[in-house]
């Protein structure tokens, strides 16, 4: 371990002394590494020494996409080979014995790479690629293996899902970045959920097995998994249909399977039945055909926060799936890091080994943030008691490649897993032509404000100080806000203009350009209160630049930037919004606008409005699940965030709303995606000092919106609140609900 440490900070200070060890280049981490400094150009020729069979296939795929040229007799060699072949027979003692382990030796004169399995070989020759990225090499020997033996991404979330061209520049990522597994499994493709039950159409058919082909040319298994719980009937007919599609899947070329029971409840909840179908798979599927990879499951409860002891549910799936069916896991609650008790409680109770599904950077539930901050907060300790680790990530595929570079990083070598410094060179990975400002850019997008899962990142840490300085009046530390916000706009025009990734670009779009509205307002904030602090005329040079324009373009740009989150081309369907910096930057903008105006107000008599940012609305409820979800204001429109997943609302919980001003009512309209469920609930506004009920109805049996009586419309309240009074629990989505005010 002491070894290990001391190496990598060898490394690191050679990383510090200007030039960059190439084995530091190389993503995951390895193992164990010694290097000397010794960094030589990489040769033009290459004479490959190996056994006939690596001379075509994957593994020689990979290397041929290195710039030296194979030629015979060229003096520089490289030899690959795997554990009892001759060529590597000399290094036998060095191999880890290692499942997908590798020795690697490189000299100037050549480079070994021996494998202890294919994968092995494979990824010794992914770390040969990263090595010569920038054209050089050094000395050195490496041994090599992962730490988790199942790593990679689960593409499980809700809204748009990825593009093909997307997968398949994610598996290429996960090939180069030694991740091995693909499990697909878009909670908005018909065909996975809710039509689980027919084939594929041709063309997405011909798609799937298009990427099992480029999963194979990558080392990644690429697994499908099929959504039955929502309507799935315990019957032979049902099992027969759901072996069926698995069958179509097989002869498209699929070999790896999952089945997902998640954000569900009722008739499909029910461990028991679960687990008999997944053995019935196992059994006459996964056992019978011989080449198909153990069954993954994601129970319905799969999180801590949602387990019900009593009921027993994991332990009866722990009891009675066959052994070698894996359960997916998403930590103490939906959205969480993943620590040693984590494990030991989960364990446990499925006795085996959990498969991780983390959800990080997903960000299905908070749309309006995109992020782009690094993957930490999971414990290092934790590689031997998971089988698997796998994120969920964004519909932002390329944009996501910035964490799950951190997430290989960490499945691989755990211990050593340093995420600030992989975050870095993340970023230099994803965009080499302009890693300075994709750097200053992400800076800005890392946490995920207010949300309903409660699950936050740091952010702008690096300003705090700062900012905390500026509004106590030190100018120099306004100065420099001021400068974060230069660079901030500098860095967003950079990337606008950015050729070399313009998926990336296309992804941020939206973001930069709310990032250059945000870097203008902090000018014009910063420069107000520089002027109100300086009290004499500082504006004698220019008749325009002046505190009062100065107010005029901050309350503008308010504007702008509220405008731009609403507008059409930039508003996601879903969710409103387009922010960024909204932990430390922008309410230190805000309060730098307040503290000007008033200053500004004070010494002139004037009665500017110092209000920046203002939401009267504020929500509380007994139900945890809806407790956090934030209020959105659209115009007229007043809106709860969505909630995605089963909300359990207990008999008698409420949700309360309250208006710091009187509201005039329009309409209001809601869903809890189940039908007839409006007489479970009872809606009340609380009018000159009384609650007054209003009645709630569908207008059909199929609907499950919500509608209020007429007598809604125009009546005046400050408060609003919906109880359940069915006198039991009731399972609902929250999928949305909102009203218009006059
Ligand atoms: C879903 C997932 C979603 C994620 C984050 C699991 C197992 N299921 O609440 O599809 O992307 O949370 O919103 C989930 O996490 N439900």
């Amino acid at each position: 371990m002491m070894n290990k440490k001391i190496l990598t900070l060898g490394l690191m200070l050679m990383a510090g002394l200007g030039a960059t060890a190439q084995v530091s280049l190389v993503n995951p981490v390895p193992q164990e590494v010694t290097a000397q400094t010794a960094l030589f150009e990489a040769p033009t020729q290459w004479q490959l020494n190996a056994d006939k069979k690596h001379l075509t296939g994957y593994i020689y795929d990979a290397l041929m996409t290195a710039s030296p040229e194979v030629v015979k007799k060229a003096p520089f060699k490289v030899t690959l080979g795997v554990r009892g072949e001759g060529k590597v027979s000399k290094y036998r003692k060095n191999i880890p014995a290692k499942s997908e382990g590798y020795f690697m030796k490189v000299t100037e004169k050549e480079v070994v790479i021996a494998g202890n399995d294919e994968k092995g070989l494979f990824y010794g020759v992914q770390t040969l690629l990263g090595m010569m990225q920038q054209g050089k090499l050094e000395a050195c020997t490496i041994t090599d293996w992962p730490d988790v033996p199942f790593r990679g991404t689960v593409e499980g979330f809700y809204g748009t899902p990825w593009s093909h061209e997307a997968r398949k520049s994610q598996l290429e990522f996960y090939g180069r970045n030694k991740m091995n597994v693909y499990i697909y499994g878009p909670k908005d493709d018909p065909w996975h959920r809710d039509k689980w039950r027919e084939p594929y159409p041709e063309v997405e058919a011909n798609r799937i097995a298009e990427l099992v082909e480029v999963a194979k040319k990558n080392g990644v298994n690429f697994y499908w998994a099929i959504h039955p719980g929502v309507d799935i009937k315990w019957n032979d007919e049902d099992r027969d249909k759901l072996m069926a599609k698995l069958e179509v899947m097989y002869q498209l070329g699929v070999r790896s399977f999952a089945v997902f029971f998640d954000d569900i409840w009722g008739e499909g909840a029910q461990a028991d039945k679960q687990a008999a179908l997944l053995n019935y798979i196992d059994d006459n599927f996964v056992q019978a055909k011989k080449d198909v990879a153990p069954l993954i499951l994601c129970p319905t409860e799969y999180n801590k926060g949602w387990a019900n002891e009593e009921k027993g549910y994991l332990r009866t799936l722990g009891k009675e799936l066959n052994k070698g069916i894996e359960v997916m896991w998403t930590g103490n609650s939906v959205v969480a890091c993943i620590d040693k008790p984590t494990m030991e409680w989960i364990n446990e109770r499925i006795q085996r080994k959990g498969y991780i599904w983390l959800n990080f950077p997903v960000n299905d539930f908070v749309r309006d943030h995109i992020l782009m901050g690094p993957a930490y907060g999971n414990g290092l300790d934790i590689a031997g008691d998971v089988s698997g680790f796998v994120s969920n990530p964004m519909e932002y595929a390329e944009t996501s490649k910035i964490s799950l570079y951190g997430i290989a990083d960490y499945c691989w070598n755990m211990e050593a897993y340093d995420y600030q410094s992989n975050w870095e060179k993340s970023i230099e990975n994803i965009l080499p032509s302009n890693p300075q400002a994709l750097r200053t850019f992400a800076l800005y997008n890392k946490d995920l404000g207010p949300n309903g899962h409660g699950f936050r990142r740091e952010e702008g840490e690096e300003l705090r100080e700062t900012a905390d300085k500026a509004l106590t009046g030190d100018m120099y530390a306004t100065a420099m806000i001021n400068n974060a916000c230069f660079e901030l706009n500098i860095a967003c025009d950079i990337l606008l203009n950015d050729n070399s990734n313009p998926e990336l670009i296309h992804e941020l779009r939206p973001w930069l350009i709310q990032g250059k509205h945000l870097a203008t307002y902090g000018s014009a904030v910063c420069t107000m209160l520089m002027f109100a602090e300086m009290k004499d005329n500082v504006s004698a040079a220019s008749k325009f630049l002046t505190f009062e324009n100065l107010y005029k373009q901050a309350r503008s740009l308010q504007k702008q930037m509220f405008d731009l989150e609403n507008n059409k081309a930039m508003r996601h369907p879903y969710q409103i919004g387009t922010k960024l910096g909204t932990k430390v930057m922008l309410p230190t903008l805000n309060k730098i606008f307040a503290l000007a105006t008033e200053k500004y107000n004070a010494a002139n008599g004037t009665n500017l409005d110092t209000t920046a940012e203002y939401n009267p609305y504020k929500l509380t409820s007994t139900v945890t699940q809806l407790a956090l979800l934030p209020v959105k204001i659209n115009g007229d429109v007043v809106e709860i965030t969505p909630a995605l997943e089963v909300i359990n609302w207990q008999a008698g919980g409420e949700l309360l709303l309250e208006s710091e001003t009187n509201v005039t009512f329009q309409g209001m309209e809601f869903n809890f995606g189940v039908n007839n469920v409006a007489k479970h609930f009872r809606l009340e506004l609380f009018v000159n000092g009384a609650w007054k009920e209003v009645s709630l109805l569908h207008y059909n049996d199929t609907d499950p919106v919500i509608h209020t009586g007429n007598e809604l419309g125009g009546m005046t309240a400050n408060k609003l609140r919906i109880t359940n009074i069915s006198g039991e629990e009731q399972k609902v989505y929250f999928k949305n609900f909102r009203f218009i005010r006059r």
